[in-house]
């Protein structure tokens, strides 16, 4: 080991010099992270091992399902025993004495406000879903194990990346949509999430206060053949009173209360569930509820949402639409115009904004992506205080496949290393540190071994246990010993970013010296390989795995990262408009 050979502290050069230090403000054209745009294919659900079902087939088969159940209903409604049934059942239930009856303003605020929410985290949802378009139910995210995909089966080409993976969403549908425009998806799936969070807050506050409750909550089993009542009413095309204003119908009120009380929820709970921050930290759930399982159920409320909205519309403009209007949007229960008007004002609202919330993203990618952090970094920070316990897992966790991610190196330094099995590789430890030192790899080797079976959190969406061999940070610092004013760690690759520019991180200081923070030279046992970041990467177990720099050739300590590259704390913060710390 040569710690400190006579003469060299201090002078080892950083490696500042050879990164991309513009200050990029808008995006052009040509960007996502430097992949073209590439679109994905019809949405699939695997039936069996290997057999894939197009759901575009439930346009037709549903369209058939549809026409004969109208049949179906039609036909019951002239039997007698189904008419008994209905006017015994004819769909409400009773209410008890003092509920109140209308909708008071502050509901029909917000009901516009979730509207309005609901509009950016679906699209956003939609892009981030993009990003990664497979979904799972077990933490390995292995090919063809996938249930569910809106993309070609993966490729065989044994260094595909998830970045080539992800892809675009047509014009309009995605928030911004791009492909691999995940970084200001996230802001604004994030920060909205926070503002819906608030307004269904104060909602359940109100509901519970003014009684409105006792209209949203099933209070008697009858609720179940009112439903039914009403379902055989509606599918026979001829439909039951509409009392709206003062009580739901059954069917109304089973949709309402699983959407506000069970959805809306779940919604929140599966989302916290694929952050590595409380993924990491609530290890009893997210050992049996992986990411992956939380992904998937995220997305089946997605579904619910989608559903419930197109049926919720088609029927409130179906059934007797003004009155319908007037009720939510004019607070009043009569005939006239006012409801609709205000209704038509809203629309145009939600549509001006919903053309403009794309071009406004590229056009102003920072202010997206500050207001975004503005919102959601107090909740961040919350749980980051919770002390952080990464999963170990066991050796029967590790993933058959491990997805590659990244720009590979291919510079002829790398590669030159690289053809002699990296003999004079060498990583530079350097900065504010009283001990620099410049270690080849049979002396990183002869430092302490540290190993861990880790679980990887993509910011794309896919996950993989692993075992990692290597150096432990703790190590390292031991030996180069950071001086007080060191409060950042920036990780330098071999490779250049997709934008020019070398790959690089910083991370704050207190993570460096957590247990589970490594450099590692080994996987699975084996020696790192080149795609997964030969020959040292690094493992910092409480963020996402951008963070995880690969082909390191540098580390240096220092104040802060202000100074170095674009100044925003990483490649993908300057470039993709990560933020600096992304433990959500
Ligand atoms: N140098 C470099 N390191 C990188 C990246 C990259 O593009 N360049 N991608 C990161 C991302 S987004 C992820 S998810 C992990 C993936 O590591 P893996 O390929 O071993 O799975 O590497 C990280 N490290
Ligand atoms: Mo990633």
């Amino acid at each position: 080991m040569v710690p400190d050979p006579a003469g060299t502290r201090g002078q080892f050069p950083s490696f500042r010099t050879e990164l991309d230090s513009q200050h990029h403000h808008g995006v052009g054209d040509d960007w996502a992270g430097g992949v073209a745009p590439q679109f994905g294919v019809a949405p699939r659900i695997r039936v069996g091992q290997s057999k894939w079902f197009n759901l575009l087939w439930l346009i037709p088969i549903g369209l058939v399902v549809f026409i004969a159940l109208i049949a179906i209903a039609k036909g019951l409604r002239e039997t007698a025993g189904v008419q008994a049934f209905i006017s015994q059942y004819p769909g409400l239930s009773e209410l008890p004495a003092g509920t109140p009856v209308g909708f008071p303003a502050w509901l029909q605020w917000q009901h516009f406000l979730n509207l309005f929410f609901m509009l950016f985290i679906i699209r956003s949802g939609l892009t981030i879903l993009a990003d990664h378009p497979r979904l799972y139910w077990t933490r390995n995210s292995t090919p063809g194990k996938d249930w569910f995909r809106i993309q070609k089966p993966v490729p065989t080409d044994a260094l595909y990346t998830a970045k080539q993976d992800s892809i675009t969403l047509p014009n309009g549908v995605g928030l911004p949509g791009r492909r691999h425009s995940i970084g200001l998806a996230r802001w604004w799936h994030l920060s909205i999430d926070m503002l819906w969070l608030v307004n269904g807050i104060v909602f359940y506050v109100l509901i519970f206060t003014t009684g409105q409750w006792l209209r949203l909550v099933p209070l008697h089993w009858d609720v179940i053949p009112n439903a039914l009542s009403v379902t055989i009413q509606y599918l026979s095309l001829d439909w039951p009173l509409e009392s709206g204003w003062t009580n739901y119908n059954g069917l109304q009120l089973l949709a309402y209360f699983i959407t506000v009380f069970i959805a809306a929820p779940l919604a929140l709970i599966t989302g916290l569930g694929m952050s590595p921050a409380l993924s990491t930290r609530f290890r009893r759930i997210s050992s049996v509820f992986s990411i992956q399982f939380a992904r998937s159920l995220h997305f089946m409320v997605l579904c619910w949402f989608v559903l419930f909205i197109i049926v919720h519309v088609t029927l409130v403009l179906t059934t007797g639409a003004l009155q319908n209007l007037n009720h939510m949007f004019a607070g009043r229960d009569d005939q006239s115009w006012w409801g609709f008007v205000i209704f038509a004002l809203s629309l145009l609202i939600l549509i001006a904004v919903w053309v403009a919330a794309t071009p406004f993203t590229y056009r102003h990618p920072r202010v997206v992506q500050r207001v975004g952090y503005a919102l959601i970094g107090p909740a961040q920070r919350l749980f980051e205080h919770i002390d952080a316990k990464p999963g170990q897992y066991t050796e029967k966790d590790i993933s058959p496949y491990f997805w590659h991610n990244g720009n590979y190196p291919a510079g002829a330094a790398y590669l030159a290393l690289q053809a002699d099995d990296f003999r004079d590789y060498t990583l530079r430890v350097n900065g504010l540190v009283k001990n620099p030192v410049e270690l080849n790899l049979t002396q990183l080797r002869a430092l302490t071994h540290h190993e861990q079976i880790t679980q990887h959190f993509c910011i794309q969406g896919w996950s993989g246990v692993a075992k990692w061999g290597g150096v432990s940070m703790r190590t390292l610092m031991d030996l180069v010993q950071p001086t007080p004013e060191a409060k950042w760690v920036i990780f330098y690759s071999h490779a250049l970013g997709p934008d020019g520019g070398l790959y690089y991180d910083a991370q704050p200081i207190e993570q460096m010296s957590h247990h589970l923070t490594m450099l590692a030279y080994d996987m699975n046992d084996e020696t790192l390989d080149f795609g997964h970041g030969a020959p040292l990467r690094l493992r910092n177990e409480i963020e996402l795995g951008f963070k995880m720099v690969k082909w390191i050739k540098g580390v240096e300590f220092v104040e802060h990262f202000s100074d170095v590259g674009g100044g925003l704390g990483g490649y993908n913060n300057d470039h993709e408009f990560f933020g600096y710390s992304q433990s959500i």
